[in-house]
């Protein structure tokens, strides 16, 4: 599924982020940059160690933010290692947080130039982030994003793991489709 947003492409897939072919691929990575479980140990296995010893050089990094290294084996010319927030109980600005965390790789994207960007549902595994909430800050922001015009991002895309992941995406990101008069499709709809 995708979205038109004036001039750029909002995308939904289901499946393997590692797979992905992109300017940048998101890492859903923890502050000390260690490399873990999740989408994370898969970035890292499929990407190959000269990552992680990057990570190591950088050290850590906050909650909220996002440091960018190289992609190793990945198709991709960047990996964004993004660090979200834990989720509590919805209370302790873990929304706000959660859309730093996508305006971090969306300002890493425009510095860097690139032109497609891949995200996983960042905070949504080991930390917990309900995936409605979650779906409803990561499209908003994305989409507030590329509304501006003024990014280097042509298309950014989803890549959802799993069934129940896409399917609350895509519900969400209809109903903002339909609010916004952005026309949806699938991908190879013209
Ligand atoms: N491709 C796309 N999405 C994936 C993949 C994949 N290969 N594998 C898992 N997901 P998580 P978090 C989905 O736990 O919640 C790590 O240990 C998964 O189904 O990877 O931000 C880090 O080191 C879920 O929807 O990240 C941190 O310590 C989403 O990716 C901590 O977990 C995020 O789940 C970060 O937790």
């Amino acid at each position: 599924m995708r979205a038109i947003i004036g001039t750029r492409m909002l995308g939904l897939l289901q499946g393997d982020i590692t797979k992905v072919q992109a300017d940048a691929i998101v890492n859903a990575a923890n502050s000390r940059l260690m490399g873990g479980g999740g989408v994370d140990g898969a970035i890292h296995d499929a990407a190959g160690t000269s990552v992680m010893d990057e990570c190591a050089r950088i050290g850590s990094c906050p909650t909220g933010k996002a440091v960018a290294t190289k992609a190793g084996r990945l198709r991709a010319r960047w990996i964004f290692h993004a660090v979200g927030p834990e989720w509590d109980d919805g209370n302790q600005g873990e929304a706000d947080v959660l859309g730093a965390t996508y305006q971090a790789c969306l300002t890493l994207a425009d510095e860097k130039g690139c032109e497609t960007i891949a995200f996983p549902a960042i905070s949504t595994g080991t930390y917990a982030f309900p995936l409605g909430p979650a779906a409803e800050v990561a499209l908003d922001t994305v989409a507030r994003h590329l509304e501006k015009g003024v990014t280097s991002v042509k298309t950014a895309v989803f890549v959802l793991y799993d069934h129940r992941a896409f399917d609350t995406f895509a519900r969400v990101l209809s109903r903002l489709a339909t609010e916004r008069q952005w026309p949806v499709g699938d991908w190879d709809t013209p």
